[in-house]
């Protein structure tokens, strides 16, 4: 069983003017203390997402976790460490045939039909959400509340993250509902590196 750090940061490629403001981001995460990062671009090409992940990779030490979303070839072709897969994408069995056993796999539920689903299959981790209204999402499913961080605690004992308008604010009432990990995109934009510190702080 894979463990998973209390802050998972996830960098979306479309909040940055450039390629060089990510990785000056992602660079202030982790001067935070940050040790896992998604990386998520839903509107670049192929070929924009792996020029931008190869790069984040140079930029950061080998020891901050990488993982891709979406896209287990580019995962793969950027020597990222795992992928994360929605339910319109590959489905975890799918993924975890192109990556193999020893990249980390995570998939996104939404309900409990999904969590039940997701806990029987090829993923290491499990997320849940959007716990809260998210501003950082198009179409978002319905809001799931700390009930449904409960509801898709108890159905699987495998790492949970918990994502969607998580912030400094709420994100310990999120732990303390049973995820063993929070998302964040929108609360670590400004000042990063504060805000990560103040994330591992408040999760101690
Ligand atoms: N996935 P913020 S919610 C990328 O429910 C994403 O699976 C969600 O951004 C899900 O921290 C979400 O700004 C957006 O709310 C998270």
């Amino acid at each position: 069983m894979i463990t998973l750090p209390r802050l998972y940061a996830v960098l979306d490629a479309s909040k940055f003017p450039d390629t060089r403001a990510i990785c000056v981001f992602a660079e202030e995460l982790v001067a935070g203390g940050l040790t896992l990062l998604q990386y998520r671009n839903k509107n670049g090409s192929a070929r924009e997402m792996l020029e931008q992940s190869r790069e984040l990779k140079r930029h950061l030490p080998n020891s901050v976790q990488l993982i891709m979303n979406d896209r287990p070839d580019l995962c793969l072709a950027a020597g990222f460490d795992g992928v994360h897969v929605g339910q319109d994408d590959l489905s975890p069995e799918g993924a975890r045939k192109v990556i193999g056993d020893s990249f980390t796999l995570g998939v996104s539920t939404h309900n409990p039909a999904q969590t039940r689903i997701a806990d029987k299959s090829a993923a290491d981790y499990i997320a849940i959400g959007p716990v809260f209204v998210t501003p950082a999402k198009v179409n978002p499913d319905p809001v799931v509340g700390l009930d449904g961080v409960r509801a898709a605690r108890a159905l699987t004992r495998k790492p949970l993250v918990a994502i969607g308008g998580i912030t400094r604010a709420n994100c310990l009432s999120v732990i303390e509902a049973g995820a063993d990990s929070v998302a964040v995109i929108s609360d670590l934009l400004l000042g990063a590196r504060k805000s990560a510190e103040e994330f591992f702080r408040i999760l101690r």
